[in-house]
């Protein structure tokens, strides 16, 4: 697999109901250097995810970008996507490698050093560290804030790329990466900009 850009990851924002809008401000959020795009959709059904998944895909690869999906390693493999994003909770590793193949990206979710140690062991491309601040975006099954200090304690002992997720934006970016990780997944800092396309922007540079 080619080196992969984890730097800004836009993950799409699932309380936006409207199609136009919802592929407005993904396509704004790759117009402004979103280096990878990861479907999240928690509330709609298979065939609606679907199309949306199919309809991403299309948008990403006109950008270039790779595009992971959150939870569905069915939808992936529909799709053809780039690879999926999974919780501790969802498929285990293993079958959704063999499933998937060793060319996508897998990405997992870890909330504590015990399951970052853990997922040395896995067949994975990325850790998300979830969530490294507090948010409002995520209420369900929503772990306590790691922090910066934990983003250094996972830094210390992980062989995995980390991307940080949860109340992640322009005033806090900085120092999620001068901490060692290797990209921020957005949801509000883009989706709820008056202008994603600048907010993606601004982001980037910042990485
Ligand atoms: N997983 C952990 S926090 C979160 C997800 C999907 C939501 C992040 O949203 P925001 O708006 O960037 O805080
Ligand atoms: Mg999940």
């Amino acid at each position: 697999m080619n080196a992969i850009d984890y730097r800004l990851m836009f993950v799409t924002d699932d309380r936006i109901k409207d199609d136009t809008l919802f592929f407005k401000i993904l396509e704004a959020s790759l117009k402004g250097g979103t280096t990878i795009v990861q479907l999240r959709e928690k509330q709609l059904h298979t065939k609606l995810f679907y199309h949306r998944a199919q309809q991403a895909k299309s948008i990403c690869e006109t950008y270039n970008v790779p595009l992971i999906i959150n939870d569905r390693v069915d939808i992936a493999l529909a799709i053809n996507a780039d690879g999926v994003h999974l919780g501790q909770n969802d498929m285990p590793v293993n079958i959704a490698r063999k499933l998937l193949g060793e060319n996508k990206i897998i990405g997992l979710s870890v909330s504590n050093i015990q399951q970052a140690e853990a997922s040395n062991r896995l067949n994975i491309n990325y850790i998300g560290i979830s969530p490294i601040f507090s948010t409002n975006t995520k209420t369900k099954d929503l772990d306590k804030p790691m922090g910066i200090s934990g983003l250094k304690n996972i830094r210390k002992i992980s062989n995995n790329p980390i991307v940080c997720i949860g109340g992640v934006d322009e005033k806090n970016v900085s120092e999620i990466i001068k901490n060692g990780a290797n990209g921020i997944a957005v949801v509000s800092a883009i989706s709820k900009a008056k202008n994603p396309e600048n907010a993606a922007k601004y982001l980037k540079q910042l990485l």
